[in-house]
């Protein structure tokens, strides 16, 4: 494949100094904005990343910022998930749905105080969406990107690396919850997430100035740790069965389609702008829904295509990403699979670009 041009349309980050110093191999394109997808090898990543701590820059995860006396309003209208039991501190995983209750981002939302939300989104352009409602509606909130950038701190030595850069505290921080600790005299939101199974921290860096100090003190840090740059992997984000909007869905599907039927309490959801759409869709119940598939073989290319899911001569479903796992000595894949066909044990063909394969439908995903 040829190189992309660089320009000032596709925006570097705040740490893209030291990503390349690191020796980053690959980009993708996310938010209009460098994400790294390869340091050493995807396989020599994905080994370290389960063995050891990573550092990752993840700034493509952008936020959108709700701030003022109808945030609150707003950010319940984006969404079917019920937040009114969401206490400052707190992280959800917020499916966001437009009037016809399809898919248009799946961010994690943050609630910094009543009135300032942050919304840390995947690959759309949801700032556009959001500023649409708030002034259609002519609600009172600041809507806005502002200059945050996500570091995440990725890996089973995370906590220790964390701690001695943040102090002892952060060991205290709970899943999907923040807490504020300082480094060089700023505060910081430090949450504990991230977009993979091996446990982790994301710190929301705020001013631009500070995020290279930052990478080189956790890079200081962690020597004896092997801490090394990473980034989301696409094999061990595979087998854990996190979505990646715009591969394995888009805004054709609804979040019970998603499999994030549990992120959705569309009853009580009141205000929330697709919640007629998805009661209507709901009642149903969902056609095709996302599945773990195990694909037989040699190892897959990349999946930059769908790949047709098939019963015979008909299309039941489409494999939307897929890698060969090291540690399950398979292929993963993830998939949306047809009612009539997504039972657990069900064996299909995909047609990948190297030929026809065996695919099974799994129970679950990998980890
Ligand atoms: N962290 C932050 N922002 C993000 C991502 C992230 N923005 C882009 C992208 N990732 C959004 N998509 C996801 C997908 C999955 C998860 C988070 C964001 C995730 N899911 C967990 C799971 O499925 O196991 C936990 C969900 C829960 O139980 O609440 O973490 O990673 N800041």
């Amino acid at each position: 494949m040829a190189v992309i041009s660089p320009s000032r349309r596709l925006r570097r980050t705040p740490f893209s100094e030291g990503v390349e110093a690191a020796g980053v191999r690959a980009y993708t394109v996310y938010n209009r904005m460098l994400l790294p997808t390869v340091f050493e090898s995807v396989e020599a990543d994905y080994r370290h990343l389960k063995d050891h701590v990573q550092v990752w820059d993840v700034s493509v995860e952008r936020q959108v910022e709700l701030r003022g006396p109808d945030a609150a309003r707003l950010m319940q209208m984006l969404t079917p998930r019920d937040l009114r039991g969401m206490l400052p501190g707190r992280c959800f995983y917020v499916p966001i749905v437009d009037e016809t209750g399809g898919m248009l981002n799946d961010p994690v939302a943050v609630k910094l105080a009543e009135d300032r939300w942050w919304i840390s989104i995947a690959d759309s352009d949801l700032l556009l969406w959001v500023k649409g409602i708030a002034n259609g509606y002519r609600l009172d909130v600041l809507v806005d990107e502002p200059d945050v950038s996500p570091l995440a701190i990725q890996g089973p030595k995370s906590e220790d690396l964390a701690a001695r850069v943040f102090g002892e505290g952060v060991r205290d921080v709970k899943f999907f919850r923040f807490g504020r600790f300082e480094f060089e005299g700023r505060e910081m939101v430090v949450a504990r997430s991230g977009y993979s199974k091996q446990g982790g921290f994301e710190i929301y860096v705020e001013g631009a100035d500070i995020a290279m100090p930052l990478w080189d003190a956790l890079f200081r840090a962690g020597e004896d740790l092997n801490v090394r740059a990473g980034c989301p992997n696409g094999i061990e984000r595979v087998e854990g069965g996190l979505l990646s909007y715009g591969n394995d869905m888009t805004d054709d599907n609804t979040p019970h389609e998603c499999g994030l039927g549990r992120f959705c309490d569309t009853q009580t959801a009141i205000g929330c702008i697709g919640r007629d759409a998805l009661l209507r869709v709901a009642k149903e119940g969902p056609v095709q829904q996302i599945r773990a598939l195990a694909i037989e073989g040699e190892p897959v290319p990349l999946c930059d295509r769908a790949w047709g899911l098939y019963a015979g001569d008909i299309r039941v479903g489409q494999v939307t990403s897929a890698a060969w796992s090291p540690d399950f000595a398979t292929n993963v894949a993830i998939g949306m699979v047809r009612m009539t066909h997504w039972d657990t044990g069900t064996q299909l063909t995909v047609v990948t670009p190297e030929g026809e394969r065996v695919a099974t439908v799994q129970a679950g995903f990998w980890a």
